[in-house]
C-alpha cells in the first residue's frame, strides 16, 4: 500500500532526513520519499503492520505538521 502526505514546516534538507529517518522507523515500512520541494512523504508501507495514523504520528511527534 502508498500513502502520500503534505508535510509542512520542513525547511531544509535536515528536515527531509528527520522525516525521512522516522517514517523508516515506524514498524512496517518497507520505502520512503521526502521531497522538500512538494513538501510532501511518499511511503510504501505493509497495510497488515501499519497504517496513516501511525506514520502520521511519526511525523508529528517529529516535529512537523501532517496536512489532512
Ligand atoms: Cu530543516
Amino acid at each position: 500500500m502508498e500513502a502520500t502526505m503534505k508535510v509542512q514546516g520542513m525547511t531544509c534538507g535536515g528536515c527531509v532526513a528527520s522525516v525521512t529517518r522516522v517514517l523508516k522507523a515506524v514498524d512496517g515500512v518497507d520505502e520512503v520519499d521526502v521531497s522538500l520541494d512538494a513538501a510532501q512523504a511518499h511511503v510504501r508501507y505493509d497495510p497488515a503492520r501499519t497504517g496513516v495514523p501511525a506514520l502520521r504520528k511519526a511525523i508529528e511527534d517529529a516535529g512537523y505538521d501532517v496536512a489532512a
